[in-house]
């Protein structure tokens, strides 16, 4: 996959397993540097990607697998298209709460569609743009599902209401997940201690933070 000017960072992780606390917090840490980050959330981000959003987490919508997936694809070309492409190419740093390994863990993994498959379709969904780097936080699914429940008001959506045996084909697949460009973060740890793992590994593979901020005390408890 080809790689722009800017820095791609994604999130992954199964249900609750602290996704959007760290990219807030890796936000903040960026701004502290002097960088001021794009952040996405996928599905989202455009105005059709947001629309297929509420379609896609509806408890109400029965969708197929196939549908699921292609659904999914167009909320994601058109986010690259519109958002994180011209953003990488303006040099610029994208925070992305999710991209294709959520793909493949839910779409081949979760539901069984060919992984060989979605990865091709990710590919021209992405026009083969990769993450530079891709924290996974390491989760058993059902404390992620256990948090989510313990959220005030939260209403499970289509995704969070599978059975457990989905959730676990989906969490097995996150926790095998292996590549030069992914790191494995423990998710059971405190938010504080989840960013400061987060934001040493940015450090060392971010060219625009690592030389400024090595020497500087990192976020959190450690
Ligand atoms: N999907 C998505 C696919 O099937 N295919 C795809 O290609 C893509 C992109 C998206 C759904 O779509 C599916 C996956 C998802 O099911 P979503 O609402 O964006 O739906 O769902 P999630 O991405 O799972 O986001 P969540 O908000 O549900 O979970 P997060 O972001 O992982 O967790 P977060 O940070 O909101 O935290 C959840 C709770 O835990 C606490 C927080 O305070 C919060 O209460 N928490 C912690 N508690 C203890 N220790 C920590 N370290 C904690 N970190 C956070």
């Amino acid at each position: 996959m080809s790689r722009a000017a800017g820095f791609l960072l994604a999130v992954e992780g199964s249900e609750g397993a602290g996704k959007s606390t760290l990219v807030r917090g890796l936000a903040a840490e960026l701004v502290r540097a002097g960088i001021s980050p794009i952040v996405v959330r996928e599905p989202g981000g455009t105005p059709l990607g947001e629309r297929v959003r509420t379609l896609l987490l509806d408890p109400a919508e029965p969708i197929g697998a196939a549908g699921e997936l292609f659904l999914f694809l167009a909320a994601r070309a058109e986010l690259v298209r519109r958002v994180i492409g011209p953003a990488l190419e303006a040099g610029r740093t994208v925070l992305a709460d999710r991209f294709h390994l959520s793909t493949e863990a839910y779409q081949a993994a979760g539901r069984g569609l060919d992984l060989e498959f979605v990865r091709l379709a990710n590919r021209v969904a992405t026009g083969h743009i990769a993450p530079h780097l891709t924290l996974v936080l390491d989760l058993p699914p059902q404390l992620g599902l256990d948090r989510l429940r313990g959220q005030e008001g939260h209403v499970l959506d289509r995704f969070e209401r599978e059975d457990a045996a989905f959730h676990a084909r989906v969490g097995a697949f996150f926790a095998a997940a292996r590549g030069p460009d992914i790191v494995h973060l423990d998710g059971t740890r405190t938010p504080e201690q989840v960013l400061h793992a987060a934001w040493q590994n940015l450090v060392m593979r971010h060219p625009g933070v690592g030389g400024a901020h090595r020497a500087q005390p990192s976020p959190g408890e450690g």
